[in-house]
């Protein structure tokens, strides 16, 4: 299998850059400048037509999309390494659920709360509504790992690279992560893995 991984440093592509170190995934990767518009080449557009990494072309094929490329790699890499649990176990739909509600519930609440604090936007209204959003999250989260040391309970998984990435961007954006102790002790682990570590120091 050929897997070619068209990334950036310091973006989107920073959490599967992690998985396919975690993973241990053969792979080459092409590092393409934003700021020159390369993603915005007709090369680059046929692999993804958002003109944006992460992107991952397999065998010939491109994919898109961070959170769907991380799956993947757990789907045909993890569970053999027991970093994602296999299609048929319980642990599987907590795993999708979490991640998913990573990429989906809670970083797209970071995305407005981020826009409702910028000088561009700055709406008191709209700050206000995400910021109750973001702790209500940040509490349902803290409340999971309460009972657990990771998102799938003993040992790390890919879901806690997949969660954690999100949680510590929100924490580079400044939000009030550290405020749920559970969170915060779990993110430190998280952010101590070394495939983790090298992406975001
Ligand atoms: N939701 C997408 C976001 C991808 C994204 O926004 N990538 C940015 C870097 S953080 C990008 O490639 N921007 C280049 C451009 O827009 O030209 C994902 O998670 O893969």
């Amino acid at each position: 299998m050929k897997i070619t991984f068209y990334n950036a440093p310091f973006s989107s592509s920073t959490p599967v850059w992690s998985a396919l170190q975690e993973l241990d995934v053969p792979h080459a990767q092409v590092d393409l400048d934003l700021k020159k518009g390369e993603t915005r080449t007709p090369e680059h557009l046929a692999r993804n037509p958002n003109g944006k990494v992460p992107t991952l072309v397999v065998d010939g094929a491109p994919m898109f999309e961070a959170l769907a490329i991380m799956q993947w790699l757990g789907d045909r890499f993890g569970v053999d390494k027991g970093l994602w649990p296999a299609a048929d176990s319980q642990d599987r739909l907590a795993a999708l659920s979490w991640s998913t509600w990573a990429y989906v519930s809670f970083a797209g609440t970071v995305r407005i709360w981020n826009m409702a604090n910028s000088e561009a936007v700055r709406s008191e209204a709209l700050a206000s509504f995400a910021d109750k959003e973001l702790r209500g999250h940040l509490g349902v989260l803290d409340g999971w790992l309460k009972a657990r040391t990771y998102v799938l309970g003993d040992d790390f998984s890919l879901a806690d690279l997949i969660v954690g990435s999100s949680i510590l961007w929100a924490r580079v954006c400044k939000a009030p992560v550290d405020e749920y102790p559970h969170v915060k002790a779990w993110a430190e682990a998280v952010a101590a893995r070394p495939s983790i570590r090298k992406a975001w120091t």
